[in-house]
């Protein structure tokens, strides 16, 4: 990546001719615990060695200038009391976060980024969440505001509740500003604690299965799944006052109240309580260095997702088939929010090359389309590279 990362600071110093810092922001895996964070419960992300590199730095123009190198499109803006959609995608992250970083009382005068890097877009590994994260992450360094990892991943989660008018939890933003190496994070997405869970094991390797599929409907069927979980709960809350979120409904709660509610959101809900408390069997798991049983309960994950919280697809349930067959596969599950992207994959590291292989020829037989197979390592979360402007807190 390095001749990459020049690439992008040459643009930035041909475009703006100042100096810069470079950020790299990460995308993310989850092991296990989707469609959890929204309902106050347990995930298990990672950062990942794709990312994002921005390199940025403050202006005297009022403006907000940006530059996608991937895209090889430009955006600028001025900055207004009132930011409005861009109506091209990508900038909306970042004039989301200053949007949002204003109603927190921090006002940025205009800043110039250039970014670009290999998160696959759209794929579920959170390039979105790595570019709000990355953004933020620089305005705080350029401006001197104290802020912790974890105020910058509620800020950006806001900005792409409100801005961006998906209605996310906070795990992508989370995991990729505070990733540890070689470690997965096992967060309470009520009490925004979390634990470091060592993940390194030289006979063991996450592989990514990318269908190539992207799918609009994502964000929209997104919301309506937070608003069937939202239903069960209000049923619940009638005769269990105290419940606040699934995260607090037993499976007796559920199927006590399962004659109120329709079919479709007792599903919902049933998947959700099962999949909090698979994460916290599968960190028990972990410690107890049980991997196949790990791996066991990341196909019973995409089983729930498949058939009772309906956020799979054909492509993505024909991945996790044929992972299921190959020798050396401990587990297979659909990752993030589903309706395309990526499996997560956990494969006996002698046998990577061997599930690669029959994977992409498999897919390619049975549905006429490319997967691209992505070995990857967890690594650190959102960094400065680089530092090499005045800041006024003189660092
Ligand atoms: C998407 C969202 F952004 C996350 O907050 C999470 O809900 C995930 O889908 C499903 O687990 O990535």
């Amino acid at each position: 990546m390095e001749e990459f990362i020049k690439k992008i600071k040459r643009e930035f110093k041909t475009r703006f001719q100042s100096d810069f810092v470079v950020i790299k922001a990460p995308g993310r895996v989850n092991l296990i615990g989707e469609h959890t964070d929204y309902n106050d419960g347990f995930v298990l992300p990672a950062a990942i060695d794709k990312a994002i590199w921005l390199v940025m730095n403050l202006n005297d123009t009022g403006r907000i200038r940006l530059f996608s190198v991937d895209m090889n499109e430009e955006y600028s803006v001025e900055l207004s009391p009132n930011l409005e959609k861009s109506g091209m995608g990508w900038p909306d992250y970042i004039l989301g976060v200053v949007d949002q970083l204003r109603k927190h009382g921090m006002n940025s005068v205009g800043f110039d980024c250039v970014f670009g890097g290999n998160v696959p877009i759209g794929a579920g590994l959170s390039s979105s969440a790595a570019l709000e994260g990355g953004v933020l992450y620089g305005l705080a360094e350029l401006n001197g505001w104290e802020i912790s990892l974890m105020e910058m991943a509620q800020i950006a989660q806001k900005a792409e509740n409100e801005f961006v008018g998906v209605q996310c939890g906070i795990m992508d933003q989370f995991a990729s500003l505070n990733g540890k190496e070689a470690h997965a994070l096992k967060l309470d997405c009520r009490t925004l604690e979390f634990e470091k869970v060592p993940f390194r094991d030289p006979k063991l390797k996450i592989v990514l299965c990318d269908t190539g599929v992207r799918r609009e409907l994502a964000g929209s069927e997104y919301n309506i799944r937070r608003a069937q979980c939202e239903r069960g709960v209000s049923i619940i809350q009638k005769s269990y006052p105290q419940v606040r979120k699934l995260r607090d409904v037993t499976m007796d709660m559920l199927y006590e109240n399962r004659s109120e509610m329709d079919e479709v959101v007792f599903r919902r809900c049933k998947f959700v309580i099962e999949e909090n408390q698979r994460v916290l069997d599968s960190c028990d798991d972990l410690e107890r260095d049980d991997i196949q049983a790990f791996g066991q309960r990341m196909f019973k994950s995409h089983d729930g997702l498949q058939h009772d919280y309906e956020v799979s697809c054909k492509e993505l349930d024909i991945l996790v088939d044929i992972a299921k067959d190959v020798d050396g596969t401990i587990g297979s599950r659909m990752m993030g929010g589903g309706f395309g992207g990526c499996t997560i994959n956990l494969v006996r590291t002698d046998s990577v090359e061997l599930f690669a292989d029959i994977v992409k020829e498999k897919y390619r037989q049975q549905t006429g389309k490319v997967a691209s197979v992505y070995v990857t390592t967890i690594s650190e979360g959102t960094h400065l590279l680089k530092h090499d402007v005045h800041t006024p807190n003189g660092l």
